[in-house]
């Protein structure tokens, strides 16, 4: 049971998804949104490793902030498995006890009741624990990828119902019927939506979730409305309040990655606009024989390239590769990605498209050679390549040398690697323009410090 008390300065309890790129971002904006308000209390709950991952970078958390480790949902004595699927699971089926326990501690120890739980989106069960507790608690929660995702789940019963039977004899069928969706295909959706294990947990956690979040106070996304009008004005008339609050780096710059290894110096040295980067983010590696493939595509080319590659996976590159090429590029375990992309020597950058990396290279102004291997990841490939035209989507879904050697060619040397640039910088003003003063993203992230400042009812 909460114990209520007669405080009524807000505290806000925010809920963090611990895998991927999900927490990192929550802990920014929560820490922009603490420092906005210095009256109100944010509790952040994770679990204990993703919260010492996070913290280890963000030494400098206002007073106002006070993280909580919550239970992973593991049973004693578990051993892992190296199935991050499985620790998902576990995780996602205590989550809500979890967090409510945490919650009930926070509540005892800062003397404050609840007055706003700001969630990842994937607790669908926001709502629900926010009526739980009671007093009219707000349940905002944010949704870490892009709109267009966000839209696939809002939209899956009208997809599962207009694609019912084999929809593997569908898979190239367009999209029309949903706003912003002409181009998109059946088979660029995130798995779980209409192909792939329905049943599974994490599909009916994302099913569940497009349900519920029509039900949120407001929902808040890192994009920008004018990245793509058609899902900004669709997502507004389906939510009860949603607010574009990015490119969320340009309005709260984050804490500095270290560039331990030099790319920045090494950068310096380089031509305009011809060097590749390569990174599959935090927790993706391609197979063997793709890796294989762009090393071999990169030297016949001599295309310069920094590649964030962990190191347990550089046993896979050729033979002699990182000796013959010591001049030519740098192999990394981690970059500082967002610094690297913004350097002018950058021409290319290779990506899985997590939606991150994809405000990251609008930011830089980089465009992009897209493999994306799973989730929104082909549909944010899909824009990309087909919608917005600031990249390209490797031929046959899998890095082969060849063809990423097209690729090359064609943004690196030829006039599409140029119209490429010219399209991307014009969305990158459009970023620009949304987070200054008076842009849309400021006004909203301002909206939604006054929401979440909002004392109890
Ligand atoms: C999941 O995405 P990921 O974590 O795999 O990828 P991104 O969203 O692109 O985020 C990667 C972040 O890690 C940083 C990079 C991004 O901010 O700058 N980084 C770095 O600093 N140095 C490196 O060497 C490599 C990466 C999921 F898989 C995606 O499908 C979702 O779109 C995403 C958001 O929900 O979460």
């Amino acid at each position: 049971m909460t114990k209520p008390t007669t405080d009524d300065h807000p505290h806000v309890a925010v809920l963090a998804f611990p895998f991927g790129t999900h927490a990192a971002p929550l802990l920014s904006i929560t820490h922009h949104l603490a420092a906005l308000s210095p009256s109100t209390h944010f509790s952040f709950f994770g679990t204990p490793s993703s919260n010492s991952f996070i913290l280890s970078s963000n030494t400098n958390l206002p007073p106002n902030v006070k993280p909580y480790d919550v239970w992973d949902g593991t049973p004693d004595g578990y051993a892992y498995t190296g199935d991050v699927q499985e620790e998902m699971g576990l995780f996602i089926s205590a989550a809500h006890e979890s967090f409510r326990k945490g919650v009930d501690r926070a509540v005892e120890e800062s003397g404050r009741r609840v007055s706003c739980l700001m969630s990842d989106a994937f607790f669908w069960f926001g709502k629900e624990m926010a009526e739980e507790i009671g007093g009219g608690v707000m349940w905002v929660p944010f949704w870490t990828a892009g709109p267009h995702a966000l839209s696939s789940h809002l939209y899956t019963d009208f997809i599962r119902e207009s694609f019912a039977g084999d929809v593997t004899q569908r898979e190239d069928e367009l999209l029309s019927s949903i706003p912003g969706m002409s181009r998109v295909r059946v088979c660029d959706l995130p798995e779980g939506v209409v192909f792939g294990r329905l049943d599974s947990l994490f599909s009916q956690m994302l099913h569940k979730m497009g349900q519920a979040l029509p039900k949120a106070d407001a929902v808040f996304i890192n994009s920008f409305e004018e990245l793509d009008p058609t899902f900004t004005n669709d997502l507004k008339s389906k939510l009860k309040c949603c607010l574009n609050i990015g490119p969320f780096n340009l309005i709260s710059p984050p804490a500095q990655v270290p560039d331990t290894y030099g790319c920045i110096p090494w950068l310096d040295k380089q031509q305009l606009a011809s060097v590749a980067y390569v990174s599959f983010g935090s927790a993706t590696i391609p197979l063997p024989h793709e890796l294989v493939a762009l090393a071999e595509a990169l030297e016949d080319r001599k295309v310069p390239f920094i590649w964030s590659l962990k190191d347990n996976a550089k046993v896979h590159l050729p033979d002699g590769f990182l000796e013959t090429t010591k001049f030519q590029g740098i192999v990394i375990p981690w970059a500082p990605q967002a610094k690297v992309l913004g350097h002018k020597a950058v021409g290319v950058f290779i990506t899985h498209c997590g939606w991150n990396s994809l405000l990251e290279t609008i930011v830089g102004g980089v465009p992009v050679i897209c493999r994306p291997f799973y989730g929104d990841q082909r549909l944010n490939a899909r824009m990309i390549g087909d919608v917005w035209k600031i990249g390209v989507i490797v031929n046959g879904g899998v890095l082969a040398k060849e063809a990423m050697i097209d690729c090359f060619d064609k943004i690196l040397l030829q006039e599409d690697g140029k119209q490429m640039r010219g399209r991307i910088k014009s969305l990158k003003d459009l970023a620009l323009a949304a987070t200054a003063y008076k842009g849309s993203s400021s006004d909203n992230m301002r909206e939604l410090s006054r929401l979440v400042s909002s004392p109890c009812k």
